[in-house]
C-alpha cells in the first residue's frame, strides 16, 4: 500500500483539513499519515479559534514518521499552513527527506476563516512553490499568488503561466468560481505544466445560501493519493475531480454548509453488494417457501430491491427474466441490476413516499389472498385502473393514489381490459418482503 502524508490543519468539524485528507487517503486504497499545524474550532458559521502547534512538535511529528521504516511516505501534500515559521519548517523538512508533494495553497475556509496569515504568503511563494510537484490553487488564490486579476478562462492561463514561472512543476487551477462558467453549468480546471489541459464536469449548483466545505482539501488529498500510486498528472486530476465531483453530490446537508461525503463512491459499491446478496436470499427463501407457486400471476413474478437514492431502473437488482411456477416448485435464473422495468417501477415509485422501502414482489390477486394478507397483520391499500389520468405513468400515479393516507405494505388493484389484476407487497429489504410472502403463504394455503 502507497504511504502518503498530509501536513495541515485539524478541521474539528471533520469536513475539511486532516480530515479530510484521511477520509479521501483510506477512500482511495492508500496508507495516510498526518503532521497537524494548526488546530481549528469551526463549524457552519466559521472559525471560532485557532491555535498554532509548537514548531518543535510539528518537527517531532514529521520526524516520527520519517525516521519510521515501517511508515515513512511516498507522497505528501501540504494544506493549512498558517504562519511563516510554520512554513519554514515544512519546507525545510520535506526538502532534506526528498519528498514529493502537492502544494494546496488554502488560504481562507469557505465559511470565511483566515488560513493563511497575510505575512505569510511571500513566505509560501518564496519557500514551496519552487519545491511542489503541483500547486492546486482555487481562482481567488491563484489570482493572489500570481497577482493577476482572473475574470475569465483567458486570465486563468496567464495566472497559470505565471505560477509556473514563480517554480511550481505543474498548476492546477481549478474551477468552480468563474462565473461564466457556472452560468453555463460547468466546472473546469485547467492544467499546466508547459502545456495546457482543461478538465470538465458539470458544475454540482447548491441551494443559495450553502457552501461546499472541504471540496478543496479533498481534491489535493484524491490528487495525492492518485500520484502516489503511480498515475501520471493528468489521469491523477481527472480521478481526483471525479472523486471530488461524487464526494459533493453524494454530500450531506450540515446547517448552511454541504459537507463533502469522502466514502460516498465506496458506500455505493457497497450497497450494490448488499442489494445483490438481499435479492439472491430472498430468492432463496421463496424457493424454500412450500406453495408459494400458487402466488404466481399468469405474467410471472418478480422481487427486486434498489439502491440507497435509486434514480432509474438501473439501480434495481432483481430476477433476470422471471420467477416461474415449474411442476417442483419455482424457476428462477441470475439476480442482476437492470432487468426489471416492471419491478423496478413500482419501487422506484414506491421510494418516492418512503425512501426506505426499497423492496416490492408482485404476486396474483385473489379475494382470498388479500384476507390473507389482512390476517398477517399488513396495511392493504389499493387503485382503480379505470381512474387513471391518461398523462401519467401507472405506478407513479397507482402508488401516489394508494399511499394517500398512510404508507402500505400491500398496494393492489383489479385490473382492466388486458390488464391482470396484482397485488404488490413492499418492504425495506427484499429478505424482508420473502418473510411477508412467507407468512402471507403460511396463511392462505
Ligand atoms: O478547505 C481548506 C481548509 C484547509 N484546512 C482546514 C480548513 C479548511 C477549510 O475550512 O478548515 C483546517
Amino acid at each position: 500500500m502507497k504511504r502518503v502524508m498530509t501536513i495541515g490543519g485539524s478541521d474539528c468539524s471533520g469536513g475539511a483539513g486532516i480530515q479530510a485528507d484521511i477520509k479521501t487517503f483510506s477512500a482511495l486504497g492508500v496508507y495516510g499519515t498526518s503532521v497537524i499545524t494548526v488546530i481549528t474550532a469551526q463549524n457552519s458559521y466559521g472559525v471560532q479559534a485557532k491555535q498554532e502547534v509548537p514548531v518543535e512538535l510539528l518537527e517531532a511529528q514529521i520526524g516520527s514518521i520519517m525516521s519510521d521504516k515501517g511508515i515513512a511516505v511516498d507522497y505528501a501534500k501540504t494544506g493549512m499552513l498558517y504562519s511563516s515559521a510554520m512554513i519554514e519548517v515544512v519546507a525545510k523538512h520535506l526538502k532534506k527527506h526528498k519528498i514529493t508533494f502537492v502544494l494546496d495553497p488554502v488560504m481562507k475556509a469557505g465559511s470565511g476563516g483566515i488560513l493563511l496569515a497575510d505575512n505569510a504568503l511571500g513566505t509560501l511563494i518564496e519557500l514551496l512553490l519552487p519545491i511542489c510537484a503541483v500547486v492546486t490553487p482555487n481562482v481567488p488564490e491563484a489570482s493572489v499568488i500570481s497577482g493577476l486579476e482572473i475574470r475569465n478562462k483567458e486570465d486563468a492561463k496567464d495566472a497559470a503561466v505565471k505560477i509556473h514561472k514563480m517554480g511550481a512543476s505543474a498548476v492546477i487551477i481549478k474551477g468552480g468560481h468563474l462565473e461564466h462558467e457556472i452560468a453555463a453549468g460547468k466546472a473546469t480546471d485547467l492544467i499546466y505544466d508547459g502545456e495546457f489541459e482543461e478538465i470538465s464536469s458539470d458544475y454540482i449548483k447548491q441551494k443559495k445560501e450553502e457552501i461546499v466545505h472541504g471540496a478543496g482539501c479533498s481534491f489535493s488529498a484524491a490528487l495525492t493519493a492518485e500520484l502516489a500510486k503511480g498515475k501520471n498528472l493528468r489521469d491523477a486530476a481527472l480521478s481526483a475531480k471525479k472523486f471530488v465531483y461524487d464526494a459533493i453530490a453524494g454530500g450531506e446537508e450540515v446547517s448552511n454548509l454541504i459537507v463533502v461525503n469522502q466514502v460516498h463512491g465506496l458506500r455505493k459499491d457497497a450497497d450494490r453488494y448488499f442489494v445483490l446478496e438481499n435479492v439472491k436470499d430472498a430468492v432463496k427463501m421463496l424457493k424454500n417457501t412450500p406453495n408459494f407457486k400458487n402466488l404466481i400471476p399468469e405474467v410471472g413474478t418478480n422481487i427486486g430491491m434498489a439502491i440507497e437514492g435509486a434514480e432509474s431502473e438501473l439501480d434495481v437488482a432483481a430476477v433476470d427474466g422471471r420467477i416461474v411456477p415449474t411442476k417442483e416448485g419455482i424457476h428462477a435464473i441470475g439476480v442482476d441490476f437492470g432487468v426489471s422495468s416492471h419491478v423496478a417501477r413500482m419501487i422506484l415509485a414506491m421510494m418516492k413516499h418512503d425512501k426506505y422501502r426499497r423492496s416490492a414482489i408482485n404476486i396474483k390477486y385473489s379475494a382470498e389472498i388479500i384476507e390473507a394478507c389482512k390476517q398477517a397483520g399488513l396495511l392493504i391499500s389499493s387503485f382503480e385502473r379505470e381512474k387513471e389520468p391518461t398523462d401519467v405513468k401507472t405506478m407513479d400515479w397507482g402508488v401516489r393514489e394508494a399511499s394517500k393516507d398512510f404508507i402500505p405494505d400491500v398496494i393492489f388493484d383489479l385490473g382492466a381490459v388486458g390488464k391482470e389484476p396484482m397485488v404488490r407487497i413492499f418492504g425495506n429489504t427484499t429478505v424482508e418482503v420473502a418473510g411477508k410472502v412467507k407468512r402471507i403463504v403460511g396463511i392462505f394455503v
